[in-house]
């Protein structure tokens, strides 16, 4: 029961583009609609598109279908690795400082700010969130809102309207799903509709649906190179707190018990978002599909190094679980745009918050400049491009969304958004400047969750210049020769070059995004 009550070649584009015979003036002419999903935490590797080994054992068809008709962007990246960012980021079109909302605290997002809802809007489309939220206000320039209250709960949560707070029985993904179908339903088919769809899974502490708690049980998930990294040369990873085998809450994070047998989970931190909001059967039925290996856990001698990959496929084993009920959501709306007649005018977007650590440098969580939680899946199925199945390598980033949205529905960006319509590198039309070479990067939550210092950056080309600023240190990685960045090379003399102009490149961003002083010290 659910619930009760490279950049594209842009040359050879504009060639594929003229032999399809598609124009802009097709695109012009109507006014799609945009359904844009996103999940809380889903790491690139996790998504079966992006080619990771992890899904060959963990696979996302659906989600994965509407990368081959549609577009996968390889470089794109978030400019704050973490929820309530990312998120006004999205919203605004605009880095963190510009928007107001630059950590996860109770800072209040401005919602009466120029945002990619309140101007859709304004424009004739009809507009609903349902699902996580995380900024602290109430949403602004939406016609219907049915949100999470703050991070949300996985089982049987509470969803906050304008008008009510009620909790709703079943698992979140599932629920979040039949709410969306509903608001389709009940829509005004009158007008063009921007739909977000913000799934709370697979955030943490990973809770997967009750029909997949056996699901990858017995599966055995590739550890990491370097899920014993020693943080050598990086001082900053040096501080943090998001081990696996250190940091996760063996009760909260891992559902380990205290023995053979044992009802009792570990240390479980938030208890009213776990057990707290199970039913007493529920709670059974989890300890009862966890019971054999949570025993086997104590019965089998295993050194303090099989223990850490013992936790970190137990972390895994949770989390995939939790992105197969994402990904059968993607296919359960795929399947109603299908039978509505709504695929051909609905550009469909996936994309999550930030990217995430699978046991990478042996983490979970976010934050770092570093590739796993820069990067940020993106997909966009639009049925108005020239081409389906394409990859994107341009250098994009969530500053970009907003702007493409608008872009989608005619509707020229404010000037004050920061970031650049993505529809010319979809349909390969050229763009009046040149494509951005370099990305900037600024993460500000410190002290903080997991203890990751404030840091800003630059990305260009193969390279990534990282400033710790508080204490003045700096890290640089060649990411062609050290993909999993592992070698801080700054200061080597063979890199002098390239750390020059990276230097460089970061004030002009740091000036081009006006940047204030009093946030860089
Ligand atoms: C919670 C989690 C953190 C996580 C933040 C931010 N701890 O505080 O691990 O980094 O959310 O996540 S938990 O013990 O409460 O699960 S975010 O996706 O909202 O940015
Ligand atoms: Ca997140």
């Amino acid at each position: 029961m659910r619930y009760f009550s490279k950049t594209i070649l842009l040359s050879f584009n504009v060639a594929l583009l003229a032999s399809c015979g598609i124009t802009s003036k097709d695109r012009k002419s109507t006014k799609p609609n945009i359904l844009y999903i996103i999940s809380d935490d889903h790491a690139l590797q996790a998504i079966g598109a992006y080619g990771h080994p992890i899904t060959k054992l963990a696979p996302t068809p659906n989600i994965d279908r509407l990368a081959n008709e549609g577009a996968l962007f390889t470089e794109n990246y978030c400019a704050n690795s973490i929820c309530g960012p990312s998120r006004a980021t999205i919203l605004t079109g605009k880095h963190s400082h510009a928007n107001g909302l630059m950590r996860n605290d109770n800072t209040k997002f401005n919602g009466h700010q120029p945002t990619v809802a309140n101007i859709l809007h304004a424009n004739g489309y009809q507009t609903a969130i349902i699902g996580k939220w995380h900024l602290n206000t109430r949403p602004v320039g939406f016609d219907h809102y049915q949100i999470l209250n703050d991070q949300g709960e996985y089982n049987n949560p509470d969803f906050v309207t304008k008008d009510t707070v009620q909790q709703f029985m079943g698992y979140v993904t599932n629920l979040i799903t039949d709410f969306t179908k509903k608001w389709l339903d009940e829509r005004d088919d009158s007008k063009p509709f921007f739909l977000m769809m913000q799934h709370k899974a697979p955030h943490r502490n990973w809770i997967p649906d009750e029909k997949y708690y056996h699901l990858f049980e017995n599966t055995e998930f590739p550890v990491p190179d370097n899920y014993f990294d020693n943080y050598e040369g990086r001082e900053a990873a040096q501080i943090q707190e998001m081990n696996i085998y250190q940091h996760a809450y063996e009760g909260h994070d891992l559902k380990m018990v205290d023995g053979v047998g044992s009802d009792q989970l570990l240390y479980d931190r938030w208890p009213q978002v776990f057990f707290g909001r199970m039913t007493d059967e529920e709670r059974q039925t989890f300890l009862d599909a966890y019971r054999e290996r949570n025993d086997d856990f104590y019965q089998t001698e295993r050194t303090d190094k099989e223990k850490a990959i013992w936790k970190l496929q137990r972390y895994l084993q949770d989390y995939l679980a939790c992105v197969r009920s994402i990904d059968d959501s993607v296919g359960e709306i795929y399947d109603y745009l299908e039978e509505k007649g709504l695929l051909e005018n609905t550009i469909v977007v996936y994309t999550s918050d930030q990217g995430f650590y699978l046991g990478e440098h042996g983490w979970f969580d976010k934050r770092w400049m570093y590739e796993e939680s820069f990067r940020m899946p993106l997909i966009i199925r639009d049925p108005f491009a020239p081409k389906q199945g394409q990859k994107v390598e341009a250098m994009t980033q969530n500053i970009d969304f907003a702007p493409t949205f608008l872009d989608m529905a005619g509707v020229t960006a404010p000037e004050e958004m920061q970031g650049r319509s993505l529809l010319p590198l979809i349909d390969g039309t050229p763009t009046a400047e040149p494509w951005r070479k370099s990305l900037y990067y600024h993460y500000y939550e410190y002290p903080g969750f997991h203890s990751v210092k404030a840091h800003n950056g630059v990305k260009m080309e193969h390279y990534k210049l990282i400033h710790f600023y508080k204490d003045n240190v700096w890290e640089m990685y060649d990411l062609k020769a050290d993909p999993t960045e592992m070698n801080n090379v700054y200061g080597l003399v063979e890199y002098n070059d390239i750390q020059f102009e990276l230097h460089a490149e970061l004030e002009k961003l740091i000036h081009q995004y006006q940047v204030p002083q009093k946030y860089l010290q």
